[in-house]
This record gives structure tokens, sequence and C-alpha cells, in this order.
């Protein structure tokens, strides 16, 4: 008698845990998610089955949420924030700063007819980043405070207004003012590509440099935007142990696999974007035999994320289902399959592979 309690216990266990990636991983489960979330009920049961923290996609950065001066436009996150609280998800506020000039408002730059001073766009920063903080405090407890701020290619920071201005210091006020505006809340630098050799290097100097100045960053974001077939398992492995070795924390920001090679979008100045926005390999459906190559690659990543389970804090996905995912239409327009769900929402290979790889002890 008591055998059999015990082994239906266990089988009921391990369906459960088998079925749920929220339940199955040792880390938090997240995803990126449309702004309108609220409005799409035919998503809520997919979303909550496998995910306890959610990122609204685009209605929480600045040139949403402040896009000229002292203009706010908040409803979207106030009602994104909301529909968290009511599913009982916690929500990751993206993103206070985004060092990139054509994703920061051009009127934080400009003082007059001048560009504006250290002085005018540190304050303007910390205006946006109280505001913003201030108003969710205790209801969004992590913050990517400030994302993308690496130069690609070398060198050290991306140039931008705010390093023609501040330098490296607005990163450091930056924190400093997340940190001022909410004591308790997690705040993360948030970055691409930052894994690889050269850009970690990049990223270990300027966590270095924070640190030195007493900012608080808590977590290192690794948004994980992948190419199928050129996963980077061993530089991501290195970036992993280092972070361990800093004392931080990662989280797997906006995890997913793109099965439509893109690294040549960006090669010889863009010379290839003509010949390229004609590709469009999968349009009438992905094949299994790439399926099956994106789901081997999906477990042996998760295989990778299992051996830190000290240092992966969260892994999120960026966007609930294939049919969602920005890779639909970046950087150029064709029908992608980068996520663990299809169109439908069912399970994809994908899932059923990292699924087996989580719940599999001897695999650990
Ligand atoms: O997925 C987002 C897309 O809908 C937006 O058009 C784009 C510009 O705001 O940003 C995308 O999300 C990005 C995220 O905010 C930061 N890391 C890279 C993501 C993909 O570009």
């Amino acid at each position: 008698m008591l055998r059999t309690f015990t082994c239906l216990f266990f089988a009921a266990t391990a369906t459960f845990a088998a079925d749920s990636l929220r339940q199955a991983t040792p880390w938090a489960s997240g995803v990126g998610l449309s702004d309108r979330i609220a409005d799409h009920p035919e998503d809520w049961p997919l979303l909550m089955k496998h995910f306890a923290y959610v990122t609204p996609e685009n209605c929480m950065k600045p040139a949403a949420t402040q896009p000229s001066a002292g203009v706010w436009r908040l409803e979207g996150p106030d009602r994104f924030v909301e529909f968290a609280r009511s599913k009982d998800l916690k929500v990751v506020g993206h993103c206070l700063v985004w060092a990139k000039d054509d994703r920061t408002p051009a009127w934080f730059y400009q003082d007059g007819a001048k560009p504006a001073s250290k002085e005018v766009l540190l304050a303007r920063m910390k205006e946006h980043i109280d505001k913003m903080v201030g108003r969710y405090r205790g209801r969004i407890a992590t913050w990517d405070v400030v994302n993308e701020a690496l130069a690609d290619g070398g060198g050290y920071l991306r140039d931008s207004g705010w390093t023609r201005a501040c330098g490296e210091e607005f990163i450091a006020k930056a924190f400093e003012y997340a940190h001022a505006a909410d004591p308790d809340a997690l705040l993360i630098y948030n970055d691409y590509n930052n894994e690889l050799d050269g850009k970690r290097e990049q990223m270990l100097k300027l966590l270095a440099s924070l640190r030195a100045r007493g900012a608080p960053v808590h977590a290192v974001g690794l948004q994980g935007h992948y190419e199928i077939d050129r996963i980077p398992y061993e530089a991501l492995e290195k970036t992993l142990i280092a972070l361990r070795e800093a004392k931080l924390k990662v989280v797997v920001s906006e995890l997913d696999i793109d099965v439509i090679p893109r690294g040549r979008w960006w090669a010889d100045n863009g010379s290839h974007h003509e010949e390229m926005s004609k590709i469009n390999p999968y349009a009438n459906g992905c094949p299994p035999e790439i399926l099956a190559r994106q789901a081997e690659q999906y477990a042996k990543l998760f295989k990778l994320f299992q051996k830190y389970p000290d240092v992966i804090a969260r892994v999120s996905f960026w966007n609930l289902h294939d049919g969602q995912s920005w890779l639909n239409k970046f950087p150029w327009q064709r029908v992608n399959y980068p996520l663990l769900f299809d169109r439908q929402g069912q399970p994809k290979p994908a899932f059923t592979a990292v699924m087996k790889e989580l719940t599999t002890p001897t695999s650990k």
C-alpha cells in the first residue's frame, strides 16, 4: 500500500515537473511579453504554466515612457504591472537607460541648440529613474538599469550621447539613482554578445570599475539572442565562471535561437541587406531536421546552465511563442521559429529536449 502510494506520488511529481518549465528549472523562469498581454487571455494559460517572471517587451523603455521632456506615457506600463499582479507574476522592469543613440529620445541629449551638459543629462536621467522606479516600488523587484552600453567590435564603451557628455560615469549614476529610488530592487546590467571573447573583457572591466565606484550592480544580463549552429557554448561557460568569481549573479535575459542565420546582415557595411531581405526559407513551415537541430542545441545550452545553478538566477525567453518573436521582423521580415512553443502555443521538439535535460537526473 505504502509502496503504491509512493510510486504514485513520484509519478505525479515527475509528470508535473516534466510538463512545466517553471516547475522544472532551478532558477526563475521568465519571458518577454507583448505589452498588450492583458488583452490576450488566449496567451495566459501557456504563460502561467511555464513562467513566473515577465518582462514588458517595449512599453517601459525610455522612448515609450517619456518620448519628450516631461511627457509621460505610463498607461501601458501600469496595465502591464497590474496584469502581472493579478496573475501573481513578477515583473522585470526594462529598461531605465538604453545606451544607444537610436534608442534614447533625442531630447535627452539636447539643451536648446547645444548638446546637454553632463549635469543636465544626469539630472534628466535621475528624474526619469526616480519616476519609473518610484512609481513601481514594491511592485517591480528587478530592473534592467542600463542596457547595451558596451561597444561592438572592440574598444570599451559604445559611443553615444551618454558617453560623449558623461564618459562612463552615467552608468554608475544610473545604478546609484535606481538604488536610491528602491533600495530593495535587484539591479541588472544587461547586454548582448557580452559572453563573447573580447566583449567579455570589456564587460569585466566595466563591472570592476563600477564596483570600485561603489555602484550597486547586483547581476549581469546575458541577453542570449543566439543563432542555430553558432551558439558560443565555450565563451558562455568562461563568462559564467568569470562572473561567479566576480560574485555576481547572471540572468539569461532574452533567450532565443534564430533558425535563419542573420550575422551577415551586419557584415561589410550592410551591403548584403538587399539580397538577405529576400531570404525566407521556412515560410511554409520549419523542416523537422531544423527543429531537431534546434532542440539539440537548446538542450546543450540548458545542460550548461545546469552546471551553474549558484550563478544563474533566471532564464527568460524573448517572447512567448514563435508567432510573437521579434525575429519574424528583425533584421528583416521572415517566418521564424526561435522559441520553445509554436504558433499555436504547442510545445516544439526544443521544449521536449529542454524538459528532458532538466528532469533527467543523470544528465546533471
Ligand atoms: O523585441 C523588441 C522589439 O519589439 C523592439 O522593436 C526593439 C526596439 O525597441 O526592441 C526589441 O527588444 C530588444 C530589447 O529591448 C533589448 N535587447 C534586444 C531586444 C531585441 O532587439
